[in-house]
């Protein structure tokens, strides 16, 4: 086999036990990698019902065929689990060395479980995997972290750490590296602090088994020139994700004040613009021309990465519009491990209860201070309000209770990303219906949708999410290679097959790897009705009842609201195109036709199936 290492690391934290376990063509070729990998082994490996937070879950680090090549923006790791802030499936994607190093030692993922009784680190070089003391490590920031390992181990090792959050088992906390790429939102940093696991080191010297080098090398070199080339590269090294502030603003779709509203008085001084003023320098993952991590310094007058999600969520969500003060926040947030998205929603929760007086804790929007009180208590989890809001928004709204369900913006639990959708149903289904909860890397239709039309709710729609959920989600969570060189600039989705058969030595076409998507797809929802069994049902699907009750007083759109009738319809035609019944559950038939009869035949002790 070529292309792929053909090897899976198995560590187990409890025995202090390492297993390499190879793989064939066959898997290779039918779950392509990095999420497909991941989806795999979570749903034949884990228990249904297993506590997240338990020894027996599995922290999964994967790649796919391209990570790690000289290729356009190649060096991503998907790191995935069962989600303590679901109970679902949970994913995040990071820039880091350490998915480079990865393969160069000879693994194509990494599989953890069991608990280390120490914090512990672990460090794989080449064919050695060892078990270092952590405790020394414990309690400190991922900065400090990464910096200490790479003191000790050279600077061209990828390391992936935890901070306090993860330590604290907050169940939003993320991994991070290289001091601004953070990733796995659905509480992957909580998952690895459960295992005691501070950080993993990896490096590797081997050569990335590509089936014609030369060819991918050619390949490759040809696709950074025309990177470099597309016309909306250079503004898109300027301000990267940053100029999505003034599109959304423009387009009333910013999340402001808890997602009440869509514009924001203070964008301008948040914006794109205002940030270039403040630039001092630019970061970005390995592999990749289009550097997109914006560096300004904070309130300390430390280096701070911003990116869009990040400083609409600690910015225009907590009434907080000071650019420099949330760059402190997004720091804190780096630092300490802990999703900026979600941390964002849980801030913005809590000063809409405080303003309407069902909470003894004042704090008023846009309060920095108190944000970094706060932020520091939940990471902490010190005293009730940071023991509560640790546990994520869902959770603190069921604590609260008082209606307060319809404005905790989630979906299945996971805080929604940056778009408000108030006006735009195809992104809330979007939202319903993306594989860890609600986030956008699976469909971001929005930009098509404010073009099209947004006041629809028609199956153009619906045929656009699929078709993005094959992309995004399937494909390039699959090829673990970053999408923004197809969203941003426009380099053509053309050019995947042909890096694959310089690497793989296969011919695998885009419709080829779009079957593998709806595999991954189908896979990943069987995994969460097998999690949730009869208690499944479409209300899943749905998104806070805030978009459909509540209309926007401001802005362009004043007076609009989602329809619910409209939405549900949707949600109807969505699932019947999918090949899923009317609760959402894929159908035997439709599990059979994408190769996954044992699928049906273990979902089925679950929930009656329809065929
Ligand atoms: C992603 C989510 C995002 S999506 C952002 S900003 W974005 C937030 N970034 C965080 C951060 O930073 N620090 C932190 N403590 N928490 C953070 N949480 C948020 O996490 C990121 C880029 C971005 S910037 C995006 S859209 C694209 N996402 C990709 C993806 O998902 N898949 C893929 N194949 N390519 C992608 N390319 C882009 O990568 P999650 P990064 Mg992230 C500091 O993981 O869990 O999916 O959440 O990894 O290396 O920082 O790159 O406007
Ligand atoms: Fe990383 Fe940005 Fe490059 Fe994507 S475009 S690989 S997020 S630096």
């Amino acid at each position: 086999m070529q292309g792929w290492t053909g090897k899976i690391l198995r560590i187990n934290l409890t025995k202090k036990k390492i297993v390499t376990q190879e793989f064939d063509a066959n898997f290779a070729q039918t779950w392509l990698g990095g999420r497909g990998f991941a989806a795999k082994i979570l749903w034949d490996e884990l228990k249904p019902g297993t506590n997240a937070l338990s020894p027996e879950n599995k922290l999964i680090f994967s790649t796919g065929p391209l990570t790690g090549a000289s290729l356009p923006s190649s060096g991503k790791l998907l790191v995935a689990v069962k989600s303590p802030l679901t109970g679902g499936y949970g994913d995040g994607s990071i820039g880091t060395w350490a998915c480079v190093m990865m393969r160069k030692a000879g693994y194509d993922a990494l599989v953890f479980d069991g608990r280390s009784q120490e914090p512990t680190i672990v460090k794989v070089e080449d064919d050695k995997t060892e078990f270092l003391d952590g405790k020394d490590y414990w309690n400190l920031g991922t900065f400090e972290t990464e910096k200490s390992l790479k003191k000790q181990y050279g600077s061209v090792t990828g390391v992936v750490a935890i901070g306090q959050a993860g330590e604290n088992m907050v169940k939003y906390a993320n991994v991070v590296s290289q001091e601004g790429r953070g990733g796995g939102r659905p509480g992957i940093g909580a998952v690895m602090g459960s295992k005691n696991l501070k950080a993993v080191a990896i490096k590797g010297t081997k050569e990335l088994p590509a089936a014609d080098m030369t060819e991918l090398k050619k390949l490759g070199l040809e696709g950074y020139r025309t990177v470099l080339a597309e016309p909306n590269y250079k503004f898109w090294k300027r301000q990267g994700t940053m100029s999505t502030i003034e599109w959304s603003q423009e387009n009333s779709v910013l999340p402001t004040c808890n997602y009440k509203e869509g514009v924001f008085d203070g964008a301008d001084a948040i914006g794109g613009f205002a940030m270039e003023k403040l630039k001092v320098s630019q970061r970005g993952c390995p592999q990749c021309n289009m550097t997109c991590g914006n560096v300004i310094t904070d309130t300390d007058n430390e280096p701070a990465e911003l990116d869009y999600e990040n400083v609409t969520l600690l910015g225009a969500n907590i009434g907080l519009d000071d650019l420099k003060k949330i760059a402190h926040l997004n720091r804190l947030c780096d630092n300490y491990g802990v999703d900026t998205i979600s941390l964002g929603n849980v801030i913005g929760f809590i000063m809409e209860a405080s303003e309407k007086k069902l909470v003894d804790y004042p704090i008023e929007w846009g309060d920095f201070e108190k944000a970094k009180v706060l932020t520091e208590d939940i990471v902490y989890r010190k005293g009730n309000m940071g023991t509560m809001l640790a546990e994520g928004v869902r959770h603190a709204s069921e604590k609260i209770g008082k209606d307060s369900q319809k404005w905790a913006m989630h979906v299945k639990g996971l805080e929604i990303t940056a778009y408000d959708c108030h006006t735009t149903p195809a992104m809330a289904l979007a939202y319903g219906t993306a594989a860890s909860g609600a986030h956008h890397k699976d469909a971001w239709v929005i930009g098509w949708e404010v073009k099209y039309g947004r006041e629809s709710y028609d199956e153009a729609k619906v045929d656009k999410i699929i078709e993005l959920q094959r992309i995004r989600g399937g494909m390039f969570e699959g090829l673990t290679t970053c999408r923004l060189p197809w969203v941003e600039v426009g380099f053509k989705l053309d050019w995947y097959p042909k890096f694959m058969k310089a690497m793989t030595g296969i011919n695998i076409t885009l419709e080829d790897m779009y079957t593998v998507a709806d595999r991954i797809y189908a896979l990943i929802r069987a995994f969460w009705v097998r999690e949730f069994g009869n208690k499944w049902n479409r209300n899943m699907d749905m998104v806070p009842a805030r978009w459909f009750t509540e209309p926007l007083t401001k802005g362009a759109f004043k007076g609009t609201k989602l329809d619910q009738t409209g939405y549900e319809n949707m949600l109807q035609l969505y699932y019947k195109k999918r090949g899923w019944d009317q609760r959402g559950i894929p159908t035997k038939s439709t599990l059979a036709t994408l190769g996954l009869q044992d699928v049906a035949q273990q979902l089925s002790q679950h929930v009656q199936l329809n065929p």
